[in-house]
């Protein structure tokens, strides 16, 4: 077992300078992931409203093979994965590779070096014979390095991360991913499918209010590590799924007039009555628009992995 640690661009502070003083105030959902955001986000995937883990685990579970066949790869190569968290879904597909003997090393990347140490002994636990070479670090300062590898690679881009970007952003990632991958690698990514908004609007408004948590979280860390005085209880928790363009948006909701001082900052910001900080987006996608996707950057489609609801697919592209 190997860490790898990367340094991460230093920008908390002007990105939240920038997010509070934006036209609509924002605060980007990457700064989720705290070591506590990473465990309320543990505790968003038990819930039951939040179908995207269990449709995605039914898929690494049971198709496993079949997702093994399509890979065409004829020696050892590398299982990249970005925004690896517990790793509980994909342990499904590691341990098939492990049974049917194919020679693989395990390369996960997540931000919170917390996930990355507990994923390790997960999985080791769990896969004793499993080669793991794990990164803490974000995808885009990883991607060059991971460029050098010279096996055969299948990335791993799951749990519906992708809709946590907008479309310019996206497209832009998923160009990065195939900028810097060899011809025959293949990209397996997960996607949360359009579905009965009702279904969609309970996974991310659940009636105990571990998401709610999970937002106001952002801003426990900016007192924390910013110096901010920021108070919970003058701040509520909004989302909203449109189904006329399958965008969850997700706000935080100033509860009156108010003054926010951030001293590591050092400014000031006003919050009116209502005024909303929009912080995060979560698209769901139509099959249609996936296979644009992967086009549009360079990918071939090579089959759709659908659990039995149809609720969510994990996508395997080759370039
Ligand atoms: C990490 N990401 C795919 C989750 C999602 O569904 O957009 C984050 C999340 N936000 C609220 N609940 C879960």
């Amino acid at each position: 077992m190997e860490t790898i640690t990367t340094t991460t661009d230093l920008t908390f502070e002007q990105d939240i300078d920038e997010g509070l003083t934006a036209p609509l105030k924002n605060i980007s959902s990457k700064y989720f992931y705290d070591d506590l955001g990473s465990v309320i986000f543990q505790d968003i995937m038990k819930m039951p409203e939040y179908y995207p883990t269990p449709c995605e685990f039914e898929i690494l579970s049971l198709q496993g093979e079949n997702i093994i066949k399509k890979l065409n790869f004829d020696e050892p190569f590398n299982i990249i994965e970005f925004g690896a968290g517990d790793g509980i879904k994909t342990r499904q597909l590691l341990k098939k590779l492990l049974e049917n003997q194919v020679d693989f090393t395990y390369v996960p990347i997540d931000i919170s070096q917390k996930a990355i140490e507990e994923l390790e002994a997960n999985m080791l636990g769990y896969l004793p014979g499993l080669k793991i070479k794990s990164i803490v670090g974000n995808y885009f300062s990883m991607i060059d390095e991971l460029s050098e590898m010279q096996q055969p690679g299948l990335f791993l881009f799951l749990g519906s991360n992708i809709g946590n970007y907008l479309e310019e952003e996206a497209n832009d990632l998923l160009g990065q991913f195939n900028n810097h991958m060899k011809s025959g690698d293949k990209l397996l990514i997960g996607f949360d499918l359009q579905k009965n908004p009702s279904v969609i609007r309970d996974a991310y408004d659940d009636s105990q209010g571990i998401t709610k948590a999970f937002n106001m979280n952002l801003l426990q860390r900016i007192n924390k590590e910013l110096g901010g005085n920021f108070k919970k209880e003058f701040f509520d928790f909004y989302s909203h799924y449109n189904p006329l363009n399958g965008e969850v948006r997700s706000y935080l909701v100033s509860l009156k007039q108010q003054e926010v001082s951030i001293s590591k900052i050092g400014k000031t910001y006003s919050f009116r009555q209502n005024e909303l900080i929009w912080t995060e987006l979560s698209k769901k996608y139509t099959i249609a628009e996936i296979e644009n996707l992967a086009i549009n950057n360079g990918f071939e489609l090579v089959e759709h992995f659908l659990d039995c609801k149809h609720y969510f697919t994990d996508s395997l592209w080759t370039k």
